[in-house]
């Protein structure tokens, strides 16, 4: 059972800050998020790694608008880490933009905080108890905000964050790196030790949950055959820009940000956390690797079974709306 169904009538939702980098799945991961009944959003912030800022920002203004939630402040990262994305892929989710129902959907720019993304996230915890953050890209701006003011993680519930690789290869395929490393805790790899290293609660979807949803044609055919639902339709556009991607493990295109966005809804034995001690390289060959470390690590619980098909069943679900 969902945690949606739970709380519909019965108790208060649950505030959520969700902070992406803009990919294709950053994209459909807020799309998958305003459906959810059961949250509250309180701002949507903005990092600019795998995307380029102005694409991403123009997206999310599109995508609150098509919702109706233009009273949803936006939040622009103005940080970037020391291992930039490639410019390709950065480029890749400009496509989205340009789609049919995304080209003709209006935009309400005065969204746009004039906080910065960590100022935006301080002033919502500032108002706010009990807070999640979804966090689908580096977590650079997270901890911006907690080194401003550090008394505001206490009105956090947990960070749920798509990143890293504890058990299986990574996915930063780079000269000077051993592919040990997942690109959102590669990006800025002192940032991903801080939020270990912070206190608190960190839900981690890493690779390690996330291999077992490639983008796949099959899912997509159900998608396509309910697409009578306009954000069914419009989703499965999304997810197609996706899959021309090099048939390799570090090319192609997962569901990651999706999956960890399920979190917020799914909290029966549909994914699974595991409490491990894990700490963060940040130099070279292996900068950004998550890895197990008993002695000096920090607690994180870690994702590691997923049952595909509910995730997938409740995608599918959500995306009738
Ligand atoms: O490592 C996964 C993260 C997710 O937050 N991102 C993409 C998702 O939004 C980086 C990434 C890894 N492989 C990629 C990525 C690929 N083949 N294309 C684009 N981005
Ligand atoms: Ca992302």
């Amino acid at each position: 059972m969902t945690l949606q169904n739970q709380q519909n009538s019965t108790t208060e939702k649950q505030k959520v800050i969700f902070d992406h980098d803009g990919g294709v799945d950053d994209l459909l991961s807020l799309m998958l998020l305003l459906t959810m009944d059961h949250i509250d959003l309180l701002a949507v912030t903005i990092t600019p790694a795998d995307c380029y800022l102005s694409d991403a920002t123009i997206s999310t203004l599109k995508i609150l608008s098509m919702f109706k939630r233009t009273d949803i402040p936006v939040g622009k990262g103005n940080l970037h880490g020391e291992n930039a994305f490639p410019a390709d892929w950065r480029a890749q989710p400009k496509i989205c933009n340009v789609l049919p129902d995304m080209l003709a959907q209006s935009y309400n720019e005065k969204q746009i905080s004039d906080l910065s993304a960590e100022e935006l996230i301080n002033a919502c915890l500032t108002h706010a108890d009990n807070v999640s953050v979804l966090m689908t890209g580096p977590c650079t701006n997270l901890v911006a905000a907690f080194e401003k003011q550090p008394e505001l993680k206490q009105k956090i519930k947990n960070v749920i964050w798509m990143g890293g690789a504890v058990d299986v290869p990574g996915n930063v395929a780079m000269y000077n790196h051993d592919k040990s490393a997942e690109w959102n805790a590669y990006w800025d790899p002192i940032a991903s030790q801080k939020l270990f290293a912070s206190g608190v609660v960190v839900k981690l979807i890493g690779l390690d949950a996330t291999n077992c949803l490639p983008v796949n044609i099959d899912f997509l055919s159900q998608l396509a055959a309910q697409k009578e639902y306009p954000i069914s339709s419009l989703a499965c556009q999304f997810w197609a820009t996706t899959i021309n991607t090099i048939p390799s493990y570090e090319f192609t295109y997962f569901m990651w940000d999706v999956l960890a966005t399920c979190v917020l809804a799914l909290q029966g034995d549909e994914i699974t956390f595991e409490p491990v001690k894990l700490n963060v390289a940040t130099e070279e060959p292996n900068a950004g690797q998550t890895y197990r470390d008993p002695d000096h690590g920090f607690d994180i619980d870690v994702a590691f079974k997923v049952d595909k098909d509910a995730v997938l069943n409740y995608i599918l679900k959500q995306f009738t709306c």
